[in-house]
């Protein structure tokens, strides 16, 4: 049987990363065999996109080819890890998905969504995921938890997370309106609360999956 793919999207610092990890031990913990992967990335030429994404150019991309990094990216991860694991029967969840180029790219850059849609299914071959997480939070607690981690870690923020408070606030927009698009893929978690709160919303979304 065909596994479960699961993604996990919203702005920075709603705690994705956290969750996922949490959702794999206590999927794994039902007996499911679980791969945790992320975007861009998962596969080395990923990384190495995502590197190049990150990296302080002097001329960096502009927003269409940044687009089409992404999108590279996101090619090479779904032919090459998730569906061989998906077509395995495992559970496959990722640190974000297509929704993050529709909210980024789109709703932020302002590129059409309907074209990124298509170039995202060229990309993708229509693949979509079963169900997908929105860890909803506030531009003030994201704000909040990166400089927490940034004055922990010793690092600084990249260069969208740079982008200014217009664009997350029309990137918070974005990803609610795709959530309010396809009730039936979404659950959007209210993710301001503790990890042990959100943690178990995000189980009571998936739970229903587990059953089918
Ligand atoms: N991007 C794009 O533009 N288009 C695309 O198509 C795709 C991506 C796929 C990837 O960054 C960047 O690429 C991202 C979108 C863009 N933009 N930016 N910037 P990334 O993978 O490096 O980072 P991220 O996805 O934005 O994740 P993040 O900043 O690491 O946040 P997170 O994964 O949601 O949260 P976290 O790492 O689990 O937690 C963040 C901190 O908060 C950490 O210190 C935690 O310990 C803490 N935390 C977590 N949960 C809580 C709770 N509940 N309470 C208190 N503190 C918490």
């Amino acid at each position: 049987m065909r596994g479960k793919f699961i993604s996990f999207e919203g702005p920075e610092g709603g705690g994705k990363s956290t969750q996922a990890q949490t959702l794999a031990d206590i999927l794994r913990s039902e007996g499911k065999t679980v791969l945790v992967t992320r975007e861009p990335g998962g596969t080395r030429l990923a990384e190495k996109i995502r590197g190049l994404l990150r990296e302080e150019l002097e001329d960096p991309p502009v927003a269409r080819s940044e687009v089409l990094l992404f999108l590279a990216a996101r090619a090479q991860i779904v032919a090459q890890v998730i569906q061989p694991a998906l077509a395995r029967g495992d559970w496959v969840i990722c640190d974000r998905f297509a929704d993050s180029t529709f909210a980024y790219q789109g709703y932020g850059r302002g590129i059409d969504v309907a074209r990124l849609r298509l170039l995202n299914d060229f990309a993708t071959e229509g693949l979509l995921p079963d169900l997908t997480i929105l860890l909803d939070v506030p531009p003030e607690v994201s704000r909040a938890r990166l400089a927490a981690r940034q004055a922990a870690t010793a690092t600084t923020a990249d260069r969208i997370e740079r982008a200014g408070c217009a664009f997350h606030r029309r990137l918070r927009d974005g990803f609610l309106d795709l959530a309010k698009a396809e009730p039936e893929r979404f659950a959007v978690i209210d993710a301001s609360g503790s990890r042990d709160a959100v943690a178990g919303q995000v189980w009571s979304a998936v739970r229903k999956l587990v059953n089918l």
